[in-house]
């Protein structure tokens, strides 16, 4: 049997869909057989390894999987080690933020002295407190931390946030960022297979495309020449847009740009606010 590059993705859970759309999108067909802790990409030598996200790290590193898809969360708590982050995904957007009970006082990490916290990430919490130069008491719980302020266990969390609303029911209020995290490309030391490094290349190359292409924009507009660098100020992330001449029309110009961000109905208002007619805003499907 032909060497094989494996990739360590979360079988369900939050990362699982999005980390097998990623590598959809990237032009490997993923086999979902019977199978479901190892898929096949039959265009492709490379199998997706289906595990707990907590495990993805060890895989990596131990050389079970080549590369992993994890929250850098995960990668964090764990200590990097012998792992690489290649790159950002812009998927699983979280901040882990220190939050407590709505109306307890916060200025600063100094708060914290002398306090319980609990958290599932010990480690991470633990550097944020040491860079912070504060002492508190570390209440490391397995799942549900929001509810250990209720339970007299703790006076702050430590805990992931994405919309707000677990902070909200329990009655908490975030006041401080411990880090930002996104699902992460991770690579580990070497290659298992040397014949597999132009694989692995291709991975990165086409992960790199794909991302870049999320949420970005192709913007086209016609435009006063004299607002060329109105528009340019409210084109959100979009480098030197491209200028062409309209036939018949010495005053107004063609502007084209790719915008990474996202790119918002304020946008386009601010934008025809600037004298721009004919605003035309398309998706883009690959970009490298
Ligand atoms: O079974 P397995 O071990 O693989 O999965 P898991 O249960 O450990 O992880 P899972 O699927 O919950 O999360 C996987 C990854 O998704 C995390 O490691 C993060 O990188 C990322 N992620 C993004 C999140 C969230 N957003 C998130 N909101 N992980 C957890 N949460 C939890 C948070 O802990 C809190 O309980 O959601 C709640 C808060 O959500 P909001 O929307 O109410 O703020
Ligand atoms: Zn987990």
């Amino acid at each position: 049997m032909s060497a094989r590059l494996r990739i360590a993705v979360q079988r369900g859970g939050r990362l699982g869909t999005k980390s097998l759309e990623l590598v959809e999108s990237a032009g490997f067909r993923v086999m979902r057989g019977a199978n479901d802790l190892l898929y096949r990409v039959e265009n492709a030598p490379i199998d997706l390894l289906c595990v707990r996200d907590d495990d993805i790290p060890t895989f990596v590193e131990d050389g079970v999987a080549d590369f992993g898809i994890v929250g850098r969360n995960v990668l964090e708590e764990r200590g990097v080690g012998g792992l690489t982050e290649v790159m950002p995904l812009g998927f699983g957007r979280c901040d882990m933020k220190i939050a407590v009970p709505a109306g307890r006082a916060y200025s600063g990490a100094e708060s914290l002295r002398g306090l319980r916290i609990a958290t599932t990430y010990p480690r991470t919490l633990s550097r944020f407190l040491e860079r912070a130069g504060v002492e508190a008491e570390i209440v490391s719980m397995r799942g549900a931390v929001e509810v250990a302020p209720r339970l007299k266990l703790a006076q702050a969390i430590c805990d992931l946030v994405s919309t707000g609303a677990t902070l909200e029911a329990n009655g908490l209020v975030a006041v401080d960022t411990v880090m930002r995290s996104e699902a992460v490309l991770i690579r580990g030391a070497r290659i298992a297979d040397a014949e597999l490094a132009h694989v692995a290349e291709s991975i990165v190359q086409r992960f790199r495309g794909v991302a870049a292409s999320q949420g970005a924009k192709y913007v086209m507009m016609n435009a006063p020449k004299a607002s060329l660098p109105e528009i340019s100020r409210i084109l959100p992330g979009a480098g030197a847009p491209t200028v062409t001449p309209l036939a018949g029309n010495d005053d107004a110009v063609a502007v084209h740009a790719v915008c990474q961000e996202s790119v918002f109905w304020e946008t386009l208002e601010a934008l025809r606010a600037a004298g721009a007619s004919a605003i035309l805003v398309l998706p883009i499907e690959k970009m490298m």
